[in-house]
C-alpha cells in the first residue's frame, strides 16, 4: 500500500525527495491542491475542509499512512484530521526547538505563510521557547507564488530572499528556520545571501524520520516492486507537470485529481 502525501501545491515535492531517499521500496501518492493554493492566503475553515477531502481521496486510493507536507495545513488541522482518520497522520512543524537549541546570538528568524504564524498551533510552539531566545517571525508571500510558477533562481527570488531574510539577519538572527516545505526550493538563494552569518533549518528530514517510526511501530514498513510514485493535481496538469518536473529534476506526468477521485 502507497504512502500518501499532500500539500497546498509543489512544496510537499521538497518531502517527496527524502521519502524516495530514505524509504526507497515504498509506493508514493502525491495531491498538489493547486486549484486552492496558496493556502496562506484562505481562511482556516477552508484550509481545514480541503485538508479533509485530500485525506479521504488519499485512504480511497487505499494509502497506510499520510504525511501533511504542508506546515499551513498542519498548524490548521492535524488534531481535526486525527480525530477521525483510520491511519496514521504525520504533520511538518517549523524546526524552532532545534534552531533555538543552536542559537548561539539568542536569535531566531522564522520564515512562514501568514496563515501558519497566526495559527494556534504555532503560537503554542513558540510560546515554549520565548523564555530562551528571541524569535523573529517572518511571513513571505511571495515565495510560494514564485515556486508555484516553477521560479526558484534569478532577480525576482534573489530580491524577495532580500526583503525577507535581510531584516532577520540585521536583527542578529544566527538561525533561519524553514517554515514552510516551499522555501526548500529555495536553499540556494537563501544560503548565498546568509553568507554563513546564519544555519538553515530545515524539517523535511525530519519528518521523514518520523515517518519511518510511525511505519515500522504499525508494521507498515514496505517491500513494493513497483516503487512508483503518482503526481496528482486538483489545478492545471499540464502546467504542474511542467513546473514539478522542473523541480524535482526529472519528467514526472500529473495527472488530474478529478479524474480519479470523484
Ligand atoms: N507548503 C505549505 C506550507 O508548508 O505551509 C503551504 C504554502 C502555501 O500554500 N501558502
Amino acid at each position: 500500500r502507497p504512502i500518501g502525501v499532500f500539500d497546498s501545491g509543489v512544496g510537499g515535492l521538497s518531502i517527496i525527495k527524502v521519502i524516495q531517499q530514505y524509504l526507497p521500496n515504498e509506493d508514493i501518492v502525491y495531491i498538489a491542491d493547486q486549484a486552492f493554493a496558496p493556502y496562506g492566503g484562505q481562511t482556516e475553515e477552508t484550509i481545514t475542509q480541503r485538508s479533509q477531502y485530500l485525506v479521504n481521496s488519499l485512504i480511497e486510493k487505499n494509502c497506510k499512512a499520510i504525511v501533511i507536507a504542508c506546515n499551513t495545513a498542519t498548524a490548521v488541522s492535524i488534531a481535526r484530521l486525527r480525530a477521525t482518520a483510520s491511519i496514521p497522520i504525520i504533520g511538518i512543524e517549523p524546526g524552532i526547538k532545534p534552531a533555538a537549541l543552536r542559537s548561539e546570538t539568542g536569535v531566531i528568524g522564522i520564515l512562514a505563510t501568514p496563515q501558519t504564524l497566526k495559527s494556534t498551533a504555532f503560537l503554542d510552539l513558540k510560546e515554549r521557547f520565548t523564555k530562551n531566545v528571541n524569535i523573529e517571525s517572518q511571513a513571505c508571500p511571495r515565495f510560494v507564488e514564485l515556486i508555484e510558477k516553477g521560479v526558484f533562481y534569478g532577480d525576482e527570488v534573489k530580491s524577495a530572499v532580500s526583503d525577507y531574510v535581510a531584516p532577520l539577519l540585521e536583527k542578529q538572527a544566527d538561525q533561519i528556520v524553514l517554515g514552510c516545505t516551499h522555501y526548500s526550493f529555495l536553499t540556494n538563494e537563501i544560503s548565498r545571501l546568509l553568507q554563513g552569518k546564519a544555519a538553515i533549518i530545515d524539517t523535511a528530514h525530519p519528518v521523514v524520520v518520523e515517518l519511518e517510526r510511525v511505519l515500522d511501530k504499525h508494521h507498515l514498513i514496505n517491500d513494493s516492486v513497483l516503487r512508483n510514485t503518482l503526481y496528482f493535481t486538483s489545478g492545471d496538469p499540464y502546467k504542474s507537470s511542467r513546473v514539478m518536473s522542473q523541480l524535482l529534476g526529472n519528467n514526472v506526468h500529473v495527472y488530474a485529481l478529478s479524474k480519479f477521485f470523484l
